[in-house]
C-alpha cells in the first residue's frame, strides 16, 4: 500500500542479469558500499527477465531498479533513468574491446584483420538492437543493418582477400548489446567466406575461452571497469584489440517516475 516506502515496496532487491555479468557484481559491491543499502540483494536472472520485470512494472507504473547498461534499446522504449552514485562503484564511461586469441593473426589473418578493424556507434548498436527486441532473429537484424552500412562496413573489410570456407570461432554472451555486435561481426566474416560459429557462454568462461584459445575471440570486453576483473585475469594471454564502440555506461537504472535519483535515496 501507499503507506510503503520505496525500498520496502522494492522488497529490498535489485533486479539483476546473468550472474557472473559486470552489472551485477558492481551492483553487490553497491550494496556492500551504501549504509543504506545494506540487507538488500541483487538477484540474478537474465537480459530477458530482467527487461520482462522492466516492462511490466513500468506498465503498472511500480518502482523497479535493474542493473542497467548503456547501449541497450530499453532507453530507447521507456523513460529512464541512471541513479547517481556518488561511491563510483560503477565506474565512469567506458569502452568495449575486441580480443582475440594469441596466434590469431598468423593462422587467420583476414579475420584478424576485419576483428581489427571492426568498430561501430552506439547509434550502430541501437538499431541492430531494437530490431531484435522487435522480434527479429538476431542474424536477420544484423544482416540488415550490414547490407544498410555498406560504407562502414567496407572500412572493416578494406583490403581482405575472401577466404574458402576456413572456421572461426566466436564467444559472446547473451546480453542484447552483445548479440546485436556479435552477429554484425560474424555476418561480415561469413561474407568474406569465413564459417563462424557463434556460442553464448557465460562472462567468466568467454575470457577464459580465447585465453586458453578455445575460442579464436570476442567482440565483448567491457573496459576498464565491468570487466576489470576478468581483464586482470585473463589479459596478459590474449591479444587486445582495441575499442569497437565508445561510450559504454553500466549502472543502477528506474523508471522515470520514481521519486528518487541517487541510490543514496534509497530508504534502509
Ligand atoms: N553488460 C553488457 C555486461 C557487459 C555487456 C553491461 C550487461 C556486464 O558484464 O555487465
Amino acid at each position: 500500500d501507499s503507506e510503503e516506502s520505496v525500498s520496502e515496496q522494492l522488497g529490498y532487491e535489485i533486479t539483476g542479469i546473468e550472474s557472473g555479468s559486470g552489472v551485477v557484481n558492481a551492483s553487490i559491491d553497491a550494496t556492500e558500499t551504501y549504509d543504506n543499502l545494506a540487507g538488500w540483494e541483487v538477484t540474478p536472472t537474465s537480459s530477458g527477465a530482467m527487461a520482462t520485470a522492466l516492462g511490466d512494472a513500468i506498465e503498472n507504473e511500480e518502482p523497479i531498479i535493474v542493473t542497467g547498461w548503456t547501449p541497450h534499446w530499453k532507453f530507447a522504449k521507456y523513460d529512464l533513468k541512471y541513479l547517481k552514485d556518488p561511491e563510483g562503484v560503477y565506474g565512469e564511461e567506458e569502452v568495449i574491446k575486441t580480443m582475440v586469441r594469441e596466434g590469431l593473426e598468423g593462422d587467420q589473418p583476414e579475420a584478424y584483420q576485419v576483428l581489427d578493424n571492426f568498430n561501430w556507434t552506439v547509434e550502430d548498436m541501437n538499431a541492430v538492437m531494437l530490431d531484435v527486441s522487435d522480434g527479429a532473429e538476431p542474424a536477420d537484424a544484423a544482416a540488415d543493418w550490414v547490407a544498410e552500412n555498406e560504407e562502414k562496413v567496407s572500412e572493416w573489410t578494406d583490403g581482405v582477400e575472401a577466404v574458402d570456407g576456413e572456421s572461426l570461432k566466436l564467444v559472446y554472451v547473451e546480453w542484447d548489446s552483445e548479440v546485436a555486435s556479435t552477429n554484425v561481426v560474424a555476418t561480415v566474416l561469413r561474407d568474406l567466406g569465413y564459417e563462424v560459429e557463434i556460442t553464448p557462454v557465460d562472462n567468466s568462461f568467454m575470457w577464459q575461452a580465447v585465453a586458453e584459445g578455445e575460442a579464436d575471440g570476442m567482440v565483448a570486453a567491457w573496459l576498464p571497469a565491468t570487466h576489470g576483473s576478468q581483464f586482470e585475469e585473463y589479459g596478459d594471454q590474449m591479444v587486445d584489440l582495441g575499442a569497437n564502440l565508445e561510450g559504454a555506461k553500466i549502472g543502477a537504472v528506474v523508471p522515470e517516475y520514481m521519486d528518487i535519483d541517487s541510490l543514496e535515496d534509497l530508504e534502509p
